[in-house]
C-alpha cells in the first residue's frame, strides 16, 4: 500500500463542484485519507484566466504510480476535460504530486511533480495537511519549502471542503 498526494485544480464551471466530483471518481479506486481545505489561487502561467479553486488530498492506494496516472487521466475525461492550452483554463486538473517516497522520471510521469517547489497553490493546501512531508529531492519539509519559495502566487483560503 502507498500514499500518495494528489493536486486538484479547476477554473472553469462550476469549480467547486468539478473539484467534489473529481474526488468522488477518485475515491471509487482509491482511498482518500485527507483532503485539504479549498483555496482560491491566482493563475500561474498564463494569466489572462479566471482564479483557480485548488485543493490537495491523500490517497492510501495499491495503485503503481502509472495507473494512478491513468485513474486521473480517466477521471478528468469522465468530468468532461477537453484537450487545451498548456497552462490553459480547465473543467479540472488532477496532478500526482508525491508517491510515498518514490523519485520516477519517465517521458509521461515525473514524480514528485516537477513544479511543485514553486507552487503557493500547491504548497499552501500541502502544508495544511502533510506540513512535515519530505519532499526526497530537496530532503526539505513542505514547510521549509513554503519557506523559502519566492515571487509566489497569491493563494485565499476559499472554504474548507465538505461537500463529500
Ligand atoms: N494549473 C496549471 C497552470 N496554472 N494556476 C493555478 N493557480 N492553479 C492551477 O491548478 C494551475 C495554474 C496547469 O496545470
Ligand atoms: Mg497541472
Ligand atoms: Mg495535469
Amino acid at each position: 500500500m502507498a500514499t500518495a498526494y494528489l493536486s486538484l485544480g479547476s477554473n472553469l464551471g462550476h469549480r467547486e463542484a468539478n473539484i467534489a466530483s473529481a474526488l468522488k471518481t477518485l475515491g471509487q479506486e482509491a482511498r482518500i485519507v485527507k483532503v485539504s481545505s479549498l483555496y482560491e489561487t491566482e493563475p500561474v502561467g498564463y494569466k489572462d484566466q479566471p482564479w483557480f479553486l485548488n485543493l490537495v488530498c491523500a490517497v492510501e492506494t495499491d495503485l503503481s504510480p502509472h495507473a494512478l496516472l491513468k485513474l486521473a487521466k480517466t477521471t478528468e475525461k469522465i468530468l468532461g476535460r477537453k484537450p487545451t492550452l498548456r497552462f490553459g483554463p480547465r473543467l479540472i486538473d488532477i496532478d500526482i504530486l508525491f508517491y510515498d517516497d518514490l523519485i520516477l522520471d519517465s517521458p509521461d510521469l515525473t514524480i514528485p511533480h516537477s513544479r511543485l517547489v514553486k507552487r503557493a497553490f500547491v504548497l499552501v493546501p500541502l502544508k495544511e495537511i502533510a506540513p512535515n512531508l519530505v519532499h526526497p529531492l530537496s530532503g526539505l519539509t513542505i514547510k521549509e519549502l513554503l519557506e523559502r519559495a519566492e515571487n509566489l502566487e497569491e493563494v485565499r483560503l476559499y472554504s474548507e471542503f465538505s461537500s463529500q
